[in-house]
C-alpha cells in the first residue's frame, strides 16, 4: 500500500488525488492527512522539504512535487490497472499538456505564496509581490481563454491542472471573477466539474 500525504485544500495534492482516481489506483494508496505548517513528524521524515503532496511508494521510494507524483502514478496505472493512459498524451502532444500543467502550477504558486505572505508576515504583505502574483494569475487566465479550444475536449494532466487552478481561485479569491473576464473558460470548467474524479477531490475539511 502506498501512502499519499495530503492536505485537503492543497491544489497540488488535488491534482494528484484526481490522477490516483483516473489511474484506477484508489485501492492502492492510503490518502493520509498532513498539514505541513503543523510539522507532523512523519511528513518531514518522509520528505525533507516537509511539503504536501508527498508519495511513499510500495518499494519505499519517496516522491515529492505533484508533477513528478502524477507522472509516476499515471505510469503505474497504465502498467497495472490499464487505466490512466489518457493522462499523458503520446508523442509530441505530451509537451502542450505538461506546459498547461506548468502554467496551472504557477497560478497555484502565486495564490499559495500570497496566502503565506498574508498569514505569516507580521507587517502588511509586500504590495510588490501581491501585484506581481495577481498579474501572473490574470495573464495566465487570459492565455487559457485564448487557447481553450486546444484543450477543452481533453481530460489529461494539463486540463485537470487548469480545472484545479480555476477552482482554487474560486476557493481562495471568491471576488476574483475569472468567469466575467474570460467567459470562454466557463464551458470547459463546467465539463470539468461534471467529472466524477474531479468532484470527488473537492476540498473537504479534515474531520475532527
Ligand atoms: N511544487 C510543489 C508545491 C507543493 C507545496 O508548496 N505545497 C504546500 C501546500 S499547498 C506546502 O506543503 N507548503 C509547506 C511549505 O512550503 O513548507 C508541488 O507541486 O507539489
Amino acid at each position: 500500500m502506498m501512502t499519499l500525504y495530503f492536505s485537503p485544500f492543497s491544489p497540488y495534492a488535488r491534482k494528484v488525488r484526481t490522477v490516483i482516481r483516473e489511474a484506477g489506483l484508489l485501492d492502492q494508496v492510503a490518502e493520509t492527512h498532513a498539514q505541513p505548517l503543523d510539522n507532523p513528524p512523519a511528513l518531514a521524515q518522509a520528505n525533507s522539504l516537509n511539503k504536501v503532496p508527498t508519495l511513499v511508494c510500495d518499494d519505499g521510494l519517496v516522491l515529492m512535487n505533484s508533477h513528478l507524483i502524477c507522472e509516476y502514478l499515471a505510469d503505474l496505472g497504465h502498467n497495472t490497472t490499464g487505466q490512466g493512459a489518457h493522462l499523458y498524451p503520446a508523442g509530441n502532444e505530451r509537451w502542450p499538456a505538461k506546459r498547461l500543467e506548468a502554467l496551472a502550477d504557477g497560478v497555484m504558486d502565486a495564490i499559495v505564496n500570497n496566502r503565506i505572505e498574508i498569514a505569516l508576515r507580521e507587517t502588511k504583505p509586500d504590495a510588490r509581490w501581491t501585484e506581481r502574483w495577481r498579474l501572473a494569475i490574470t495573464r495566465t487566465c487570459g492565455v487559457w481563454a485564448d487557447e481553450v479550444e486546444t484543450f477543452a475536449a481533453d481530460w489529461h494532466i494539463g486540463s485537470i491542472a487548469v480545472a484545479v487552478a480555476l477552482e482554487y481561485i474560486d476557493l481562495r479569491y471568491p471576488d476574483y471573477d475569472w468567469r466575467a473576464q474570460h467567459p470562454g473558460l466557463v464551458p470547459f470548467f463546467k465539463t470539468a466539474k461534471s467529472k466524477a474524479n474531479f468532484q470527488a477531490t473537492y476540498p473537504q475539511p479534515v474531520p475532527a
